[in-house]
């Protein structure tokens, strides 16, 4: 790993971890396994997040790997498992929909609201407890993201619990906000939740041609969500950046409907826009498309040959992309699409 870099991100099956030497682990930060049954097994104080969404194509299962440069620390407060090396701290919290007990006369919060709540309140806690305190990027799964309730859409009450999770910390719900992905998973998955924190800030990033996500209307929910478009540390950090979960969003607007290729190409464009205004940011053409590891979250998994097409156009075919079946919180939108790297000067995230 480059010395001055923050993180590496690489993508492996579950049998090729399996067989590593304890030392591999030394610089690992944590897991994230995306299959649709859970690894069932620890690599030692590492912590693992069992996202239970499947891959698309032969792996039954892929196993997202973050690295940092040691020495590491790691633990539990509460739900949240973490480690955490000097300048990064990787940590995963999942939470099952519970019905909270009534209570006489006071509005019982659903389920989801419960979770959500309960998740980023031990999120927030270890942050301020370890010591870095700037939420950087987070990756948020929760079971039936579109289904209606009397409250409205599932993830507008996530969006409402989010926010004001947010609040209830004095912690900015707009512009210094963290980047972010929301993806759904199927009925009765409890809410898992995985994120990356740091102990300086970092400068968030936002699309010229998209309204901010917490600058959304109220038709897509009473409280707007809590992220950025993309984040990224210092230079002396080696400048990763961390692109959102993109979509074929312009303006506010959803474009494209039932065109699978299309809205494909418009997330890529998005995300090109979003490099070029890190690009802007840090002063120099830092940020490539096809220097970027990828995960490509797609609705059904039919269009998955439609949609490898597509981004093999737009980033070559070098570029490190990961396809995986979710549904993406509106129902009109059929891809999500988001991205990590540290820059053209480097050679691996
Ligand atoms: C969008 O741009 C598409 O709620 O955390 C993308 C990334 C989306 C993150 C989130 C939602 C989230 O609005 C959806």
């Amino acid at each position: 790993m480059h010395e001055q870099c923050a993180f590496e991100v690489q993508y492996l099956g579950l049998p090729e971890l399996a067989g590593r030497a304890e030392s591999w682990w030394d610089d690992v930060l944590g897991v994230a396994h995306f299959s649709a049954s859970p690894a069932g097994r620890s690599f030692g104080s590492v912590p693992v997040a069992e996202v239970l969404i499947s891959p698309l194509g032969d792996a039954a299962g892929v196993c997202e790997v973050w690295r940092t440069p040691g020495p590491m620390r790691s633990g539990r407060v509460g739900a949240v498992h973490y480690r955490a090396g000097r300048h990064l701290l990787f940590g995963c919290v999942t939470v099952p929909e519970i019905a909270a007990p009534h209570r006489n006369g006071g509005d019982v919060p659903s389920p989801l609201r419960r979770a959500t709540t309960q998740a980023y309140a031990g999120i927030f806690s270890v942050l301020d407890s370890l010591g870095y305190p700037h939420l950087m990027r987070v990756w948020n799964y929760l079971s039936d993201i579109t289904a209606d309730t009397a409250e409205g859409e599932r993830y507008w009450q996530f969006n409402s619990a989010r926010q004001l999770s947010f609040r209830a910390r004095n912690r900015p719900v707009a512009d210094n906000v963290p980047a972010a992905s929301a993806l759904g998973t199927r009925s009765g998955n409890p809410l898992v939740i995985y994120f990356l924190a740091s102990p300086g800030a970092a400068k968030p990033i936002e699309n010229p041609r998209q309204v901010s996500a917490f600058d959304y209307p109220a038709r897509y929910g009473p409280h707007s969500p809590t992220f950025s478009r993309a984040t990224l540390l210092d230079q002396h950090l080696g400048c990763p950046l961390l692109v959102s979960g993109t979509a074929s969003i312009v303006g506010h607007e959803t474009v494209h409907t039932d065109d699978v290729v299309a809205q494909t190409r418009e997330s890529l464009t998005n995300i090109s826009l979003v490099i070029d205004e890190a690009n802007r940011v840090v002063g120099h053409r830092q940020y490539a498309p096809e220097s970027l590891a990828y995960k490509v979250y797609v609705r059904h998994s039919g269009d998955l040959a439609a949609v490898t097409a597509e981004v093999h156009r737009a980033v070559g075919h070098a570029a490190l992309v990961t396809y995986l079946q979710a549904d993406v919180c509106r129902r009109d939108l059929l891809v999500e699409i988001e991205a990590t790297g540290a820059g053209a000067d480097r050679q691996r995230a």
